[in-house]
């Protein structure tokens, strides 16, 4: 591990167990994670201190962090090659978190669209924490000496604040945290609701037929595609008031690799009838090992608990030098 980090680039992400995972997480961040595995030191983390800030039921809590984890496998996570641990067993995340705090403004939170969103959606409980996540966001990255974070176009500008973090610490004390490049795929970086394209697709979504979700069956994945709101031209093409059409259009080319001109060319003369049914097959067969790897996994529990076990452990090793340094940088006393 140690000698890989000299060599390699080190890319570092999270995901909430807020929910089943959905198509959008999928296409937006976790297949790139898949991907980047090869070539980078990849550190993943579950990040169950994030999900907190909204309401959770203990049960179901305990519930959707198990099947995340057992989903993020299921995706190609290989846990012999990248890292991937609870956020909540390694305890730098909080404590840097802290730290990370008493640099960060009050303007700049107040400026995050997700602290808007969020707490719009859950008036009734705008948590401190709420307002912070982004502290935690940036000690998450910050911690393990990131270079990149694949993420989705909707955590941009928590990147941007990442960085910012970073530059204005580094700043004061010297370098302490290398500032991370966000990495965001051309396509599918946001991936919309197909009940309302101009929405982002979301795990939270109270309509069923809004979001596809990596569990979803071959059968409902077909029912959603062909219940997806379009337009009335009846023509494939990516154009601007298609919001519908061009949402289908960047799942179909995220999944195939086909560019806008080949599907456009391929699906020439035919109605939407005939698109949907291919986006939907292009989806099912994309997520059918998926799902057949998450029925193996989720039976499986003492193997996820090795998993992150070890993970965990290697985690709070790693992370736990980036923190003294910033402790002895900012003059706390060994
Ligand atoms: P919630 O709905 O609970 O806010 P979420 O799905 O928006 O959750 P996360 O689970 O934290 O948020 O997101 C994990 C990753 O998935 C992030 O990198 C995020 O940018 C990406 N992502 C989330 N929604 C989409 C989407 N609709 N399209 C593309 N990427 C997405
Ligand atoms: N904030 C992200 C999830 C997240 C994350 C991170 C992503 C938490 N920590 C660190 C990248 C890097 C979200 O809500 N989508």
């Amino acid at each position: 591990m140690e000698q890989q980090t000299e060599k390699k680039k080190i890319v570092f992400s999270a995901i909430q167990p807020s929910g089943t995972i959905t198509l959008g997480n999928y296409l937006g961040a976790v297949k790139n994670w898949v991907a980047m595995q090869d070539e980078f030191n990849c550190i993943y983390a579950l990040a169950d201190l994030h999900t907190i800030t909204v309401r959770q039921e203990p049960a179901q809590f305990r519930k959707n962090i198990i099947d995340a984890y057992a989903s993020i496998l299921a995706c190609g996570i290989d846990a012999e090659k990248s890292l991937f641990f609870m956020q909540s067993h390694v305890t730098t995340h909080a404590q840097l978190a802290w730290l990370l705090n008493c640099y960060t403004q009050f303007g700049e939170l107040s400026r995050m669209t997700q602290f808007k969103d969020k707490s719009a959606k859950h008036a009734d409980n705008v948590n401190a924490g709420l307002f912070t996540y982004p502290a935690l966001m940036a000690a998450d990255i910050l911690l393990y000496q990131a270079d990149m974070v694949p993420v989705g176009a909707d955590q941009k500008q928590h990147l941007e604040l990442t960085r910012n973090i970073a530059e204005r610490f580094n700043g004061l004390y010297g370098n302490v945290f290398k500032v991370p490049e966000p990495y965001i795929p051309k396509n599918g970086a946001r991936v919309m609701s197909l009940q309302d394209p101009t929405k982002k697709m979301s795990k939270s979504d109270e309509n069923v037929n809004a979001c596809v979700t990596l569990m979803d069956s071959p059968e409902t994945i077909m029912k959603k595609f062909k219940r997806a709101v379009t337009d009335s031209e009846a023509k494939v093409r990516y154009a601007e008031g298609k919001d519908g059409i061009n949402n289908l259009m960047t799942i179909y080319s995220a999944v195939t690799g086909l560019t806008f001109e080949q599907i456009e060319k391929d699906f020439d003369g035919k109605g939407y009838g005939d698109f949907k049914t291919a986006v939907g097959e292009a989806v099912v067969e994309e997520l059918r090992p998926v799902r057949e790897r998450y029925d193996k996994y989720i039976a499986d529990k003492s193997y996820m608990q090795e998993c992150y076990r070890k993970a965990d452990e290697i985690a709070q090793k790693f992370s736990q030098r980036t923190l003294d340094k910033a402790m002895k940088k900012i003059g706390f006393v060994k």
